[in-house]
């Protein structure tokens, strides 16, 4: 966030002085401030879109600060914990994913826009009236030899701000140890994030937990979905290693596993 932003929340009289001089502020500053004259004087206006707006502006800031105070002055000005998460986080999330397909979003957003997701919805779901049903349990790590982790972290953010519990295994892990985890934690997906070819298709990687799951006849309890670089190459490849599905983003997985959570056999 620039330092005339800053300005608008610091202290009253300074947004008087940019305000009364608009035409020295570029249409994109003054876009920013804008919504926040309305806030700060309680006029009629939409709330929600305005809060869009600076949450938006400060996610592409990567400004952690500015959208603490975005989001203590909604729940001030009276949004729900739970209009914050539905109108504000998750399409947070989606319009990062829509964005950067045309303007340069950097791996640096990317993972801050996520990382935000994540922490802030824990925080909101806390102060819930009554606590969401998480939709399903997905377990996600990255398979023997991968230690390649944030593509998975992305995702495992967007996953919880679409409301899915998520249990993070970390990196290099077992395929018995998804399976296990799966089974331990009533999951009905598992989540293979692999950054290189070798791991995606390797004997110790997806198509070691797809035998698992066929050996012990949980193939219609549990699916698979993969995701990172070798996919994004390769829009077949997850079928050449027996995967349900594949995501080329966090936004996109989300979608993809709330609808295969809704398939699949219940625990
Ligand atoms: C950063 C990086 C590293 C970092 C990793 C840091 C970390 N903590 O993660 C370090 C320096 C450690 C590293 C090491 C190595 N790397 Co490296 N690395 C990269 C690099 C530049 C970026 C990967 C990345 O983080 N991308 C950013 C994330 C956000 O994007 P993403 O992962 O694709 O994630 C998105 C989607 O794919 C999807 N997604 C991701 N996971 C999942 C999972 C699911 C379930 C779903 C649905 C979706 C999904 O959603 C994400 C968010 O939108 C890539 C090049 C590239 N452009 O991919 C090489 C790359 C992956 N590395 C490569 C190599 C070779 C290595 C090394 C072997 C190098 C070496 N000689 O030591 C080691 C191997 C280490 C190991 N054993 O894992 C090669 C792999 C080539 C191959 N054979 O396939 C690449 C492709 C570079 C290249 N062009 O040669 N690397």
């Amino acid at each position: 966030m620039d330092i005339l932003n800053r300005a608008v929340w610091q202290t009253t009289n300074k947004f008087i002085f940019i305000a009364s001089k608009p035409k020295k502020i570029s249409k994109r500053i003054f876009m920013n401030f804008a919504p926040l004259v309305y806030l700060k004087q309680k006029k009629p206006f939409n709330m929600t879109t305005n809060i869009i707006k600076l949450y938006n502006q400060a996610i592409f800031d990567t400004d952690k600060k500015t959208i603490y105070k975005i989001i203590d002055e909604a729940l001030a000005q009276g949004m729900l914990p739970e209009e914050i998460v539905f109108e504000v986080i998750v399409p947070a999330v989606d319009n990062m994913m829509l964005v950067s397909e045309k303007l340069e979003v950097n791996l640096a957003q990317h993972f801050f826009a996520s990382q935000l997701a994540d922490e802030i919805t824990e925080n909101m779901v806390a102060q819930f009236k009554t606590v969401p049903e998480k939709i399903g349990n997905v377990i996600i790590g990255t398979p023997i030899g991968d230690f390649h982790g944030l593509g998975k972290r992305i995702v495992t953010g967007c996953l919880k701000a679409h409301m899915i519990n998520v249990f993070d295994l970390g990196l290099n892990i077992a395929a018995e140890k998804f399976v296990e985890q799966a089974i331990l934690n009533k999951a009905n997906i598992i989540a293979i994030s692999s950054m290189m070819y070798h791991t995606a298709t390797g004997e110790n990687g997806c198509l070691k937990v797809r035998k698992l799951l066929t050996e012990n006849h949980l193939e219609e309890k549990i699916k698979i979905i993969v995701g990172g670089a070798p996919y994004r190459f390769d829009h077949k490849l997850y079928q050449s290693v027996h995967a349900d599905a594949w995501a080329e983003n966090g936004n996109l997985a989300g979608i993809i596993i709330t609808n295969l959570l809704k398939k699949s056999q219940k625990w």
